[in-house]
């Protein structure tokens, strides 16, 4: 039977840069389609994904992956969070180190993959990366609120890092392997 390779729906190419990095190193093969899907009002991760999985199935048929990830600050009670990406638009790195003032600046990073063959399979996989927000922003790499982010035990942002330093680290580094090793588990099984 033969394995088509799965499309990664994503309207963020720095995401997309990385996804590619992972599966080139897991060996698989990968599309990318660049396009918003609508993305529900929801504290869930979870439920965004799954919700964005159908609608980006229904766009390109065959089956599909898509990630929901935000940055969750433990001390403004996990803000900015599943709503991030508006955030940043709107406030932008800047505003939320003003809205942080000089409280505790441990956060989170949390991703989640939700993958949809079309058919009858739906999975999710989910990654974290604990850090802390800097004092300000630094590096020119990534996407996001990379400049402000030090992963734990580590000295420098997401953003003063190469992608391959990233993905050794981050969320979706760790949600996106996992779809790779539950992918490949999957295609050996069939063959
Ligand atoms: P999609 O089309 O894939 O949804 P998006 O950028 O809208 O792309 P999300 O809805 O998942 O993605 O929003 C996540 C936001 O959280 C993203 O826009 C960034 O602002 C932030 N974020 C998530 N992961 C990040 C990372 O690795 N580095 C920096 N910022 C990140």
């Amino acid at each position: 039977m033969s394995n088509p390779k799965p499309t990664f729906v994503t309207s963020n190419k720095g995401k997309a840069r990385e996804v590619e990095l992972i599966f080139r190193k897991h060996k698989l093969g990968l599309k990318v389609f660049y396009a918003e899907t609508l993305e529900i009002q929801s504290g869930s991760l979870l439920e965004i994904s799954v919700f964005r999985a159908l609608q980006a199935q229904r766009m390109v048929g065959g089956p599909v992956f898509v990630e929901d990830s935000g940055l969750f600050i433990h001390s403004l009670k996990g803000f900015p969070g599943p709503f991030s990406s508006y955030v940043y638009r709107t406030l932008g790195v800047e505003g939320v180190l003003r809205v942080l003032g000089d409280k505790d600046r441990k956060a989170v990073f949390k991703s989640v993959v939700c993958y949809f063959d079309g058919l009858r399979e739906m999975k999710t996989f989910e990654g974290n990366c604990q850090g802390k927000i800097a004092a300000k922003p630094a590096g020119k790499g990534g996407f996001g609120f990379d400049p402000v982010f030090i992963p734990a035990g580590q000295k420098k942002t997401f953003a003063e890092m190469s992608v391959e330093e990233k993905n050794r680290l981050s969320h979706r580094s760790q949600s996106v392997s996992s779809l790779c090793r539950w992918l490949y588990k999957v295609r050996r099984q069939r063959t």
